[in-house]
C-alpha cells in the first residue's frame, strides 16, 4: 500500500485498497508557488523579482553614480524629485547593467524627469534588440518647468528580458532625471 493510498483511506474512509484518481503531483510545492498555480498570479520564475527595486541608487541618494556607469554626467543638487540629489545630463550618459529580467515580472519601470525633452533613452534585452525612445517620444511628456513620471514599462514588448537601460543628454539643454525604478510585481 503506497502512502498516497492510504491518506485517501484516512480522508474517505474507503477500502484501503482502493485505486486513487488520477490528479497532478502538487504536494511538493510550496505555499506562494500553489497560490501562483491556483490564483492566477505572476509566474512562479517572477518569484525572485517579488517586491524587489532592481535599479541600484535610482534616486542618486548616495550623491555619487554608485550603481551606474557614465560619462560627463553630474550629480546635482539644485532639482531633485525626491531626497536631496538628482543626475544631470547635459552631452552625457549614464546607464546601469542587470541579471536578465523579465518584463512580465515588473509592476513598474520608469523615471522622473525635467528639463529639456531632446534626449533619449535606450531600454536594452538580452536577445540584442532594444526600444529607443527618443525627441518623439519624449516631446510632450517632459518640460522645464515640472516634475514628470516618465513610464518605460507600457513602450516594451512583452516577452523581453531587460539587461541595460541608457539615459543620453543631447547638445540642446540639460535635463535632469531621479527616482528611476525597475520594480518587481508583489505577489
Ligand atoms: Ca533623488
Amino acid at each position: 500500500m503506497s502512502v498516497d493510498q492510504e491518506t485517501v483511506s484516512n480522508i474517505t474512509g474507503a477500502s484501503e485498497t482502493e485505486a486513487l484518481p488520477t490528479k497532478p503531483k502538487y504536494k511538493n510545492l510550496s505555499f506562494i508557488e500553489t497560490l501562483v498555480c491556483f490564483n492566477s498570479l505572476p509566474p512562479a520564475y517572477c518569484l525572485p523579482y517579488n517586491n524587489l527595486e532592481s535599479v541600484i541608487n535610482g534616486g542618486f541618494e548616495t550623491g555619487d553614480f554608485t550603481g551606474w556607469q557614465q560619462t560627463q554626467a553630474d550629480i546635482d543638487s539644485s532639482k531633485k524629485h525626491s531626497g536631496e540629489y538628482s543626475c544631470r545630463l547635459y552631452e552625457a550618459h549614464i546607464e546601469q547593467e542587470f541579471d536578465s529580467i523579465p518584463i512580465e515580472c515588473l509592476n513598474a519601470l520608469g523615471l522622473w524627469a525635467i528639463g529639456s525633452p531632446y534626449n533619449d533613452i535606450y531600454i536594452y534585452y538580452d536577445d540584442e534588440t532594444y526600444t529607443y525612445l527618443g525627441i518623439d517620444w519624449l516631446l510632450g511628456k517632459i518640460n522645464d518647468s515640472a516634475w514628470s513620471y516618465l513610464n518605460l514599462l507600457s513602450e516594451v514588448p512583452s516577452g523581453k528580458k531587460i539587461v541595460k537601460i541608457k539615459f543620453y543628454g543631447g547638445t540642446g539643454a540639460p535635463w535632469w532625471i531621479d527616482d528611476i525604478t525597475l520594480h518587481g510585481i508583489s505577489f
